[in-house]
């Protein structure tokens, strides 16, 4: 079986690249080229792995790349993971986010379309599309509410995939997914940032953690067990939508609690709202609040209800909460050591 993963150099890329290798797939990933060309999270994976992956250079903006490309490969899969999937720098940049992950997204399904239609597409949305949703849980039925430029962008190429599955028939599948994780998350998004703040903190290379809303809550899952159901939504009879989360809400702060715990820290909190500190046991200041991080919109109050995905494709969000900190905690504390 032949792939292409766009979005190799991410985080999901980092996991599907390596449940696709041990599935024996030939794995094309494409990578946009920067000056000192470095590879991301490919750098990460085991020798084996990076040695079978081959890379095409290629921006997700041009459409000439993408309609070489499906022509001449072909393949029987295709994981458009590739995104500007930074919610915060969306608001400072609306418009690039959309070219990436709108008219980029336009330039992946067309290629499909226009010289590889048997081929089946995997296209990365998100329950930031859920926005401020108006019930709880959410599913495949939940009507959209966007409230960031990375949502509008995503929905808009969610709406471009289903549209393409009605009208040409392609094998489209769209994964809903909520929040995942992992010791390769981008060291922008809150649970990296927590983890090697932790990690270093520890290790007496950093004073102090600074964050934004303490009380935003998410529904985080590993992104191991996610990219297991990309797999299985185009490995599953037909093109669909499908839910993936892990149905429990926790907020930023529990995330810090936690996590400090991992390293025999107990966090107590005084104060309030932007003047909220979290302290050590002997009084340290450990963790303050920073207006610089808090966004113009939050979407809160999500949570998924995977049970479609459940059913039909039998999965299952599998590493817990604590879980999942651990790990990650466990992964900083290691490179904190070795740096
Ligand atoms: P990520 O770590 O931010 O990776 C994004 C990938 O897209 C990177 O490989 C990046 O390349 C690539 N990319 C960005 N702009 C590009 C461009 N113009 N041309 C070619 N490649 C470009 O994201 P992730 O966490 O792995 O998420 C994968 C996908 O799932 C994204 O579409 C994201 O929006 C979506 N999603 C993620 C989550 C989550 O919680 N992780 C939840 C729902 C949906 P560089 O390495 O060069 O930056
Ligand atoms: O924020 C709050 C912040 O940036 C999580 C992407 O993968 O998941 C991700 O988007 C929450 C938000 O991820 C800080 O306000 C507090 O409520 O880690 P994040 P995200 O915005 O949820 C969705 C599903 C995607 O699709 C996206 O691609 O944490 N928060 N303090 C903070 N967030 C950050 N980044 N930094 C802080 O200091």
């Amino acid at each position: 079986m032949k792939s292409i993963i766009t979005g190799i150099s991410g985080q999901d890329g980092f996991f599907l690249s390596k449940l696709l290798f041990e599935k024996n797939y030939e794995i094309i990933g494409i990578v946009r080229r920067n000056s000192s060309m470095t590879t991301g999270t490919i750098e990460k994976l085991p020798h084996e792995i990076k040695e079978k992956i081959r890379i095409e250079y290629g921006d997700l903006t041009d459409a000439g790349f993408f309609a070489r490309l499906l022509e001449r490969e072909k393949p029987d899969e295709l994981y458009h993971l590739a995104a500007q999937s930074f919610v915060g720098y969306s608001f400072q940049n609306p418009a690039s986010t959309y070219d990436v992950n709108i008219s980029g997204t336009l330039n992946v399904v067309n290629a499909v379309k226009e010289y590889s239609p048997n081929t089946k597409l995997y296209f990365a949305a998100t329950s930031e599309m859920f926005g401020q949703p108006e019930s709880t849980p959410q599913n495949e039925e939940t009507s959209f509410k966007p409230r960031s430029p990375y949502a509008v962008s995503k929905l808009a190429g969610f709406w471009t995939m289903k549209t393409y599955r009605e009208a040409y028939g392609m094998f489209i599948s769209n994964g809903i997914l909520f929040n995942h994780e992992s010791e390769v998350r981008g060291p922008e998004f809150v649970t990296r940032k927590i983890s090697m703040a932790v990690s270093r903190i520890k290790n007496g290379k950093q004073l102090v953690l600074e964050l934004g809303n303490l009380n935003a809550r998410k529904d985080w899952g590993y992104a191991k067990d996610y990219v297991y159901g990309m797999w299985q939504m185009l490995n599953n009879g037909t093109g669909d939508d499908y839910v993936l989360g892990t149905g429990e809400l926790h907020t930023v702060r529990e995330f810090v609690e936690i996590a400090f715990q991992e390293v025999g820290i107990k966090i107590h909190w005084e104060g309030e709202n932007e003047n909220e500190i979290g302290l050590s046991d002997d009084g340290k200041i450990l963790v303050k609040v920073n207006k610089a991080f808090f966004r113009p919109l939050e979407s809160d109050n999500y949570l998924a209800d995977a049970s479609k995905a459940n059913n039909k494709l039998k999965w299952k969000s599998k590493t817990s909460f604590k879980e999942l900190i651990k790990l990650m905690v466990k992964s900083d504390l290691q490179q904190t050591i070795e740096k």
